[in-house]
């Protein structure tokens, strides 16, 4: 059976690229989805793309994730800072839990600083714009078991552009 991977986002960011672009950069959230689906179909994985404001939907998308996908990648913004209830879901999930964020919370300010969802998830990335959700996908892959831990041998004589 494919590998299926949930992708969750918290509040507000279906609002990037359209706010804030000083901080979150200028791409959307729809471009993150493509991007990601792009990855997926690159590594033969399955995801699923969701946002949602609501707290209570974000549990309810964890736990649905229980028995049905393999791992979870999730930027959960603001919840990030405040939710007990998304720890617990998060709990319950078995597989490869990868935060995500697009800034670099450790850089800043006291409020945004302080992530306690990362305490119940296996890999934190943050501060590589929207690229982190692809290295969150390959992680995750790879956190199966279904991408070698070296460099894999597809990516042999691979270059950096000069
Ligand atoms: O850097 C990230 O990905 C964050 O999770 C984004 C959250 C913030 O609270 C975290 O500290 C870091 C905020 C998401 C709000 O998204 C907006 C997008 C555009 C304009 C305003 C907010």
């Amino acid at each position: 059976m494919a590998t299926k991977i949930m992708i969750l986002n918290g509040p507000n960011l279906n609002f990037l690229g359209i706010r804030e672009p000083h901080i979150y950069g200028s791409t959307t959230l729809k471009e993150i989805e493509a991007s990601c689906q792009e990855a997926a179909d690159y590594l033969g994985v399955s995801i699923s793309f969701h946002q949602s404001n609501l707290e209570g939907e974000l549990v309810n998308l964890i736990q649905s994730a229980h028995g049905s996908c393999d791992a979870i990648i999730m930027n959960p913004a603001a919840y990030s800072f405040t939710s007990i209830a998304l720890i617990d879901a998060l709990k319950i999930f078995d597989g490869p839990k990868i935060e995500v964020h697009i800034s670099n919370i450790h850089a800043r300010d006291e409020l945004h600083r302080h992530s306690i969802t990362s305490s119940a998830s296996t890999a934190v990335i943050c501060g590589l714009g929207p690229y982190g959700y692809i290295a969150a996908i390959l992680a995750a892959v790879q956190r199966l078991g279904k991408l070698p831990d070296a460099v894999p041998a597809s990516l042999h004589g691979l270059r950096a552009k000069a």
